[in-house]
């Protein structure tokens, strides 16, 4: 995306390399290289932090040191005595204001807190008490520096004004009879490390104020512009004729940009208070002490199985951890990590609960993956469990029990639907791609030679999303066309596909296709960039919107005037895509270093758009799953401080722990939209802590381990091994 300097936004048009000559072959499926790239690697992207304000106010937030306690007294009179200091905020300035909706398919009980600046006590370290806005944002700093804030000593911790609770329940069938009856029950206990989603850009915000009119255009780091304009007219009681919310490029979201921040609320309501542009642009130390967290649930599951390994009832308790306030899309996981279960597998009988509760800490939402990679680690624990129980092989028992292809569409135990897939097959394709079974001899062999060594399997599905999307396209009489996107982009290439899939549809060679999308003056109304959903229905809006342009020409319109269309697609049903990873981990006998030797993924997500796409998001988000399951951890002490307030202290994967990784595909395309596509947004991040999971497991059970909390740091790894020998 280029933005000029009056603030519009240019079209993202193709790279000299993307276009064919020939000008007409099909463009979906071929490896366009992004066309995003040019501008940004050559320094012409445009982030937040870039946009043109004029003499914009910086914002900086007074943050609590403590993890609860009574404000006694908020003081800003040392900074407003600064030169350059224009204006100071407290919680009495914002308690006002409306709270953030929380999307609702969980049960939501109790009173769900929004504190844009905190007001009466704290409830977390790092929440925002107070704001400054100055001429630079050197001197917003320092002036946070002046401002007195007194605490008191909490009496009991609680969280900002309410007592939200989540809880979801999915039940078919008697689970205690099965279990009663079984061969064997396994059971099992999974722990997911809290993460903290660290994309590369933090978030901002830039707001530019028009006194003329009123009215203000959000520049904003986010997945959501258009859901981030309603929220905020909502919250600020202002109507949404005064806000318009644009997404320029954004460097990453991974789900933590999904949501609106009471620190991003603040600087619009300072926009409208000040009549003056404002700037936050966060720094890595304020996310990773106040921008939504990820992942952290324990998870308990047993399974039952019959004589020939044929599973017969799970029953699972998922605990999910809240922050002090809720981010909109808090639910989702718990929602996600209970109604995936029981997986891709035939399994009729479940008793499944997840429940979620505040806590005095940074909020916890969705993260790459939001309970998909908390259900499928939970279920191919237990299968692995079950395969030791009836001594079948883990590949074995999992041809024993997935789905077959003509279950599809399958409606589970817990309510979902699945629309397509030919599991069986694909992990077929894995075995004889990855040669499972010299894996397994070649395992076996270095075990007798005293190697610590372990082949782990995870196979696991994917929704990609409900509801709809939207597209406008406009064809013009010289055969250029033009995109506009409900959905937006997080850095994922969004705009190559696009342009792909409307090249495609009409027929037009790939370089006269122009594609705009993230921004609420521009845009028809759009969910945004999140759940895998993009293609799938994103896709949908614009097949549907290309298919009104065929119909409007063919009826004989159009012949020097441009032709238009705007289409709302809403998905028949959800895509579900799947696959099944393998991994080959060793583990040091001295240290309990892991070291992983060897991954095999085989994604199937239906039609495939962009094969270089996919292969960047399965690598991307093989890499975020490799750091959940070996080496990311959030961690608050006994005193509710964050001990891991840096990258010193919070261990983000590099390119040198990457393992070598093959990636595979079977192709079988979803029968709910005209594209047949699946997402893949969020594949490695629930194939891979799976099957590294069952790596290690797989290389400490000779020793008699059984219980591993990831992530898998050589620590943990070394305390297990040792003290199972000990016993
Ligand atoms: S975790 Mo995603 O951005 O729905």
């Amino acid at each position: 995306m280029t933005i000029d300097i009056a603030g519009h936004v240019v079209a993202s048009l193709p790279s000299a390399d993307e276009a064919p000559a020939s000008g007409r072959e099909a463009q979906i499926g071929r490896a366009v290289r992004r066309r995003e790239d040019d501008a940004l690697v050559t320094g012409r992207g445009c982030y937040v932090a870039d946009v043109p304000l004029d003499k914009p106010l910086h914002v900086a937030f007074v943050r609590s040191p403590m993890p609860a306690g009574e404000i006694l007294s908020c003081d800003g009179e040392g900074a407003l005595q600064m030169t350059g200091v224009a204006g100071f905020a407290c919680g009495e300035d914002v308690r006002h204001l409306g709270r953030l909706s929380v999307n609702p398919v969980l049960t939501i009980e109790g009173e769900v807190p929004f504190p844009v600046l905190a007001y009466g006590h704290v409830a977390a370290v790092g929440q925002p008490v107070a704001a400054v806005f100055a001429e630079s944002r050197a001197l917003a700093q320092d002036a946070a520096d002046m401002v007195a804030v007194d605490i008191g000593d909490a009496q009991e911790r609680r969280a900002s004004g309410g007592d939200a609770r989540i809880s979801g329940h999915w039940r078919q069938g008697d689970v205690e009879t099965a279990m009663a009856s079984a061969a064997h029950v396994v059971e099992t206990r999974v722990e997911h490390p809290r993460l903290a989603p660290s994309p590369l850009e933090p978030r901002g915000i830039a707001v530019a104020f028009d006194a003329a009119t009123e009215s203000v255009i959000v520049w904003y780091s986010t997945q959501t512009p258009h859901r981030a304009r309603r929220e905020l007219s909502r919250i600020l009681g202002i109507e949404e004729a005064r806000i318009a919310v644009r997404a320029p490029d954004v460097g990453g979201a991974f789900g933590m940009k999904a949501s609106l921040y009471p620190e991003e609320v603040l600087c619009v309501w300072a926009a409208f208070r000040f009549r003056r542009d404002m700037r936050w642009i966060a720094s890595r130390s304020e996310d990773l002490l106040s921008a939504s967290h990820g992942r952290g649930a324990t998870s308990r599951g047993r399974l039952a199985v019959d004589g020939k390994g044929r599973f017969l009832a799970l029953s699972a308790e998922i605990e999910c951890p809240l922050g002090h306030w809720l981010p909109s899309s808090a639910a989702i996981p718990p929602w996600n990590a209970g109604r995936i279960l029981p997986g891709g597998y035939a399994l009729d009988v479940i008793d499944v609960r997840s429940r979620a509760q505040l806590s005095n800490s940074a909020p916890v939402g969705i993260y790459r993956g939001a309970g998909r990679p908390e259900a499928n680690c939970l279920m191919e624990r237990l299968v692995d469990e079950a395969a030791a129980a009836t001594g079948l092989d883990p590949l074995e028992i999992r041809r024993r029990n997935l789905l077959s292809p003509e279950s599809f569409p399958h409606r589970t135990a817990s309510g979902v639907t699945l629309d397509s897939g030919r599991y069986g097959a694909l992990l077929d394709t894995l075995a004889a791609e990855a040669g499972y079974a010299g894996l397994r001899e070649a395992v076996a062999e270095r075990r007798a030679q005293g190697e610590i060594v372990g082949l782990g399997l995870g196979f696991y599905i994917e929704p990609c999303g409900t509801g709809w999307e939207s597209a406008r396209v406009t064809l013009h009489p010289d055969g250029r066309a033009e995109v506009a996107a409900g959905g937006s982009s997080q850095g994922h290439g969004r705009e190559t596909a696009f342009a792909q899939i409307v090249a495609d549809r009409l027929g037009l060679p790939l370089e006269r296709v122009a594609v705009r999308h993230g921004s609420t003056q521009d845009c028809p109304t759009g969910i945004g960039a999140l759940a895998s959903r993009s293609t799938a229905i994103g896709g949908g809006a614009l097949v549907t919107a290309c298919d009104e342009v065929l119909a409007k020409l063919e009826a004989g319109e159009g012949a020097d005037a441009p032709v238009s269309a705007e289409a709302v697609y809403e998905t028949g049903g959800e895509a579900w895509g799947y696959g099944a990873y393998l991994v080959l981990l060793s583990i040091d006998p001295d240290t309990g270093a892991p070291t992983i030797e060897y991954a095999h993924c085989v994604d199937d997500i239906g039609t495939v758009i962009n094969p270089m796409l996919v292969e960047g998001q399965i690598r991307g988000g093989f890499a975020q799953g490799l750091g959940e399951a070996l080496m990311e951890r959030v961690v608050y002490d006994g005193d509710g401080q964050l001990v891991t307030g840096s990258l010193m202290d919070y261990a983000l994967p590099r390119a040198s722990d990457m393992p070598a990784l093959a990636i595979g595909k079977t192709v079988t395309p979803s029968p709910f939209n005209p594209l047949g596509a699946k997402g893949v947004g969020e594949a490695g991040t629930i194939g891979a802590p799976a099957a590294i999971l069952n790596a290690a497991s797989d290389a400490l059970r000779p020793f008699g381990v059984t219980d591993l909390a990831m992530p898998l740091t050589a620590e943990r790894l070394w305390e297990a091994l040792h003290s199972a020998r000990k016993r």
